[in-house]
C-alpha cells in the first residue's frame, strides 16, 4: 500500500470508531427517537452513513458484492432521487428494527467489505469516493449531536448527554472590529486536499473597504437586545423573520428557558445558568439579522468572512468536538477570533454555486448543489464538528429559520 492508502485506512477506521464511541452515552431507547421534522434518529445516522460507502462504493464498484440487506437501499437513502425511492424522512423515528445490534453488524460487515478489497483500496478512482464517505460520517456526527441535544430539550426531565466537569474560565473581551482594505481577492478551495464540490474554482471576488468583529456576539450582548424589546419590534425585522417569530412565539433562543427574570440554558451538559460571557448560540438567521440591525451594523458576506479568516490557525485550541465541550467558549485566550470551532455563524449570503461550479459526476452529483435555493452560508464550523473536517473555504448551508445547529453571531460592518 502507498503511504497515501494507509493514510486513507486510518482515517476510515478513525472516523467510523469515533460515530460509534459518540453513542456510548446513549441507551438503545435514546437512539430510536426522532423530535420533529429536522432530526432524524441515532440509529439511522449509524445506518445511513454505512448505506452511504455500500451504495456508492460497494454497490457500484465491487462484482458480485452481496449487500448486507436488500431493504436497506430504501431505508437509509437520505434523498438521492436517482438511485432509487427512500423512506420518509418525518417518520425514520417510527421504526425499532432493524436495531441497534443489527445496524453495528452492519456497519462491521461494510467496515470489512471497504477495508479486506483490494480492488477498492489500490482504485484511485475509488479514493476520492472513500474521502466522501469519511467526510460525509464527519457531517453526521455533528447533526448526531444536534439531534440527540434537540431531543433532550424536548423531553420534560432533561437527559444529561455527558457531564463535563472542567470548562476553562475565560470571560469574554470588549468586541473590537479588524478593517479590511477593499479590492480584488481570490476565494475557493483550489489544493488537492479534500473539499465539497460547492468549495470550488477558487475564483476573484470584489470586495468594498468593511470591518468585522474580532470576536463572536455574547449571551449577555444578546439579552440586552432582548431587553431592549427587540423581539417586539417590527423595524428590525425581515418580514420573513417577523412573521417566523410571531408565529412561532419565539422570544429568544433555542435552548433558554425562562425562569423569573433570568434565563436558563440547555447544553449537552444539561440545564445550567445563562453564561453571559459565552457566545450566543442557536440563532436562527433572522435573530442573527435583527440583532446586527439593532446593533447598526450587519452580517459578513461568505467573501468577507473568507478573506478575514484565511489565515486563521486550526490549533488544539479552537473548541472543535475532540474538545468535548460540546458547547461554545468566551473568546480569551483559547483562540484568537473564534473564527474556527465554537459557532457556526450565519453570513448574509445565499448558499449558491461559485462562478464554473459544477455538481460531482454521477449519483453524488445530488450531495450539494441541488439544495441551492433558499438557503444561507454559514462558516468556520462548531464546537460540535470534527476539527479535521474544517476548512476555511467551507460552506455550511441551512434554511433562515434553522437554529437547532450550532449557530453564532459574528457583526461586520461597512466602512465610510
Ligand atoms: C451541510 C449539514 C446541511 O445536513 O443535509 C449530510 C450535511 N449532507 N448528508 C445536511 C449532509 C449529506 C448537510 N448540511
Ligand atoms: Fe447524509
Amino acid at each position: 500500500m502507498t503511504e497515501y492508502q494507509m493514510k486513507l485506512v486510518d482515517k476510515f477506521i478513525a472516523v467510523r470508531n469515533k460515530t460509534v464511541s459518540l453513542t456510548e452515552p446513549l441507551t438503545v431507547e435514546d437512539m430510536l427517537v426522532q423530535v420533529g421534522n429536522d432530526t432524524s434518529p441515532v440509529r439511522w445516522h449509524l445506518a445511513h452513513t454505512t448505506w452511504f460507502f455500500e451504495k456508492f462504493i460497494l454497490s457500484t464498484f465491487v462484482k458480485g458484492y452481496k449487500k448486507f440487506n436488500e431493504k436497506y437501499d430504501y431505508l437509509f437513502n437520505s434523498y438521492y432521487e436517482t438511485v432509487g425511492n427512500f423512506f420518509p424522512k418525518n417518520l425514520r423515528g417510527t421504526q425499532s428494527r432493524p436495531g441497534v445490534d443489527e445496524i453495528l453488524k452492519y456497519r462491521k460487515y461494510i467496515d470489512d467489505n471497504i477495508l479486506r478489497n483490494e480492488s477498492i483500496l489500490e482504485n484511485p478512482a475509488i479514493h476520492s469516493l472513500i474521502e466522501l464517505g469519511i467526510n460525509h460520517e464527519q457531517q453526521h456526527q455533528e447533526l448526531m449531536l444536534m439531534d440527540i441535544k434537540f431531543n433532550f430539550f424536548n423531553n420534560p426531565i432533561l437527559p444529561v448527554y455527558t457531564k463535563i466537569s472542567k470548562f476553562p474560565k475565560y470571560s469574554s473581551r470588549p468586541l473590537k472590529y479588524k478593517r479590511i482594505k477593499g479590492g480584488e481577492y481570490e476565494i475557493g478551495s483550489s489544493g488537492n486536499e479534500f473539499k465539497f464540490d460547492n468549495e470550488y474554482p477558487r475564483h476573484k471576488v470584489y470586495l468594498e473597504d468593511f470591518e468585522i468583529g474580532d470576536r463572536l456576539v455574547t449571551n449577555k450582548e444578546y439579552l440586552e437586545f432582548m431587553r431592549d424589546g427587540c423581539y417586539e419590534n417590527p423595524k428590525l425585522w425581515l418580514s420573513d423573520g417577523w412573521s417566523w417569530i410571531n408565529r412561532e412565539n419565539i422570544r429568544s433562543p433555542l435552548y433558554w428557558i425562562k425562569e423569573g427574570d433570568y434565563y436558563s440554558q440547555f447544553n449537552l451538559d444539561g440545564k445550567g445558568k445563562l453564561n453571559p460571557e459565552d457566545p450566543v448560540s442557536h440563532l436562527s438567521y433572522y435573530e442573527a439579522d435583527a440583532y446586527a440591525t439593532w446593533a447598526g451594523k450587519r452580517l459578513p458576506t461568505e467573501e468577507e468572512w473568507e478573506v478575514a479568516f484565511m489565515n486563521e490557525p486550526i490549533t488544539k485550541n479552537e473548541n472543535f468536538i475532540e474538545n468535548n465541550f460540546f458547547k461554545p467558549l468566551p473568546p480569551c485566550s483559547h483562540s484568537a477570533t473564534q473564527a474556527m470551532g465554537d459557532l457556526w455563524e450565519w453570513t448574509r449570503s445565499a448558499y449558491l454555486p461559485y462562478p464554473r461550479s459544477k455538481p460531482l459526476e454521477g449519483s453524488v452529483g445530488e450531495y450539494n448543489h441541488k439544495f441551492m435555493s433558499g438557503q444561507m452560508v454559514l462558516r468556520g464550523g462548531s464546537c460540535v464538528t470534527p476539527r479535521e473536517h474544517i476548512r476555511h473555504t467551507y460552506r455550511n448551508f441551512f434554511t433562515p429559520e434553522k437554529r437547532w445547529m450550532f449557530s453564532g453571531l459574528r457583526l461586520a460592518g461597512d466602512v465610510e
